[in-house]
């Protein structure tokens, strides 16, 4: 009909931000449109409080380390098997990976679809990250807080199945992005914990491949790398990296990417060296980020909650 094709003309002319009062006639459909766009702004508005009182609520319930004690004797070989067998809020649990002497204690998040096993964390600088080639190994650091797992730990999980990273950065405004690796693999101590991953998917770009200029992956990228710390230099440069930039890491000659950097409080810093926590792609080597967490998961995660379940969840309160 002649009004439905009117109303389109509206809507497409206020999609293009070119409709005016006087001359298209579209004054009442433009006073309506602007009132359902207000409308669902205020709606969404409501969902990402709710998002955050419960991100708030679960972080408030991880405090205590109930988990931990739920699961003794674990048969769990990670978060996603903890996360399966009915345990759904994030915290520390036991597990033990296939190849691990013995049980270990991790971080379970189960945000995010659930089942991620937390491998690393910086959120206020407050555990120092320049650590010897055995604090890599066995891990140090507050799993309520910042630590590094342990790279034998992480070799265990990384080996005994198809696993993913999920890197989630946030940067002194509040800006939240993230990187994905499918096929995430860290060797043996042995073969000083080279690492290995598949494809990138992402917001805040391919910084462990270094492809973001192709001249410099030579020297950029960490796939293939090894493992090193200020006490044991693996690295592709003439120096040593992790003496230069003060945190263990899979460098190369030097890093586009070196998430275990100096902590500095307010984003941008100046150094001799890129020494904070770098994720070049996103802010360059001269920001150092806010946060830095990264998770293992199966890619082959199955994460139970219905959509019907989300949906109620997302639901304001009333
Ligand atoms: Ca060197």
């Amino acid at each position: 009909s002649t009004g439905t094709r009117h109303r389109i003309t509206c809507l497409i002319l206020y999609c293009h931000d070119t409709v005016t009062f006087a001359s298209d006639g579209c004054g009442g459909e433009l006073a309506q449109l602007r009132q359902q766009e207000q409308l669902l702004k205020r709606q969404l508005q409501k969902q990402e409080l709710l998002l955050r009182s419960l991100q708030l609520m679960t972080q408030q319930g991880n405090s205590n380390d109930a988990g931990a004690d739920q699961v003794q004797d674990t048969q769990h070989a990670d978060c996603s098997q903890v996360y399966s067998s009915g345990f759904q809020s994030s915290g520390l649990y036991r597990i033990r990976p296939s190849g691990s002497p013995s049980a270990v204690k991790v971080y379970c998040d189960m945000t995010e679809g659930g089942g991620w096993t937390v491998l690393q964390r910086r959120v206020n600088g407050t555990e120092a990250f320049n650590r010897s080639w055995i604090e890599y190994k066995d891990g140090f650091g507050d799993l309520n807080a910042e630590f590094w797992l342990g790279n034998d730990n992480v070799h265990f999980l990384t080996t005994q199945g198809n696993y993913s990273v999920k890197i989630n950065l946030e940067d002194f405004d509040g800006h939240q992005r993230y990187a994905e690796y499918k096929n995430f693999q860290v060797a043996n101590e042995k073969e000083h914990y080279r690492l290995s991953f598949g494809d990138y998917v992402g917001t805040a770009g391919d910084a462990l491949t270094g492809s973001y200029q192709v001249p410099e992956v030579k020297w950029a990228s960490h796939q293939g790398m090894k493992f090193s710390t200020y006490d044991q230099d693996n690295d592709n440069y003439k120096g040593n990296c992790a003496q230069e930039d003060k945190g263990g890491w899979w460098f190369n000659k030097c890093h586009s990417a070196n998430l275990n950097g100096v902590y500095y409080p307010n984003g941008h810093y100046s150094a001799s060296t890129d020494d904070g926590v770098v994720w070049y792609p996103w802010r360059g080597w001269w920001y150092s980020l806010k946060t830095s967490i990264m998770k293992l998961r199966p890619v082959d995660h199955k994460t139970h909650l219905t959509n019907d379940q989300v949906a109620v969840s997302l639901k304001p309160p009333s």
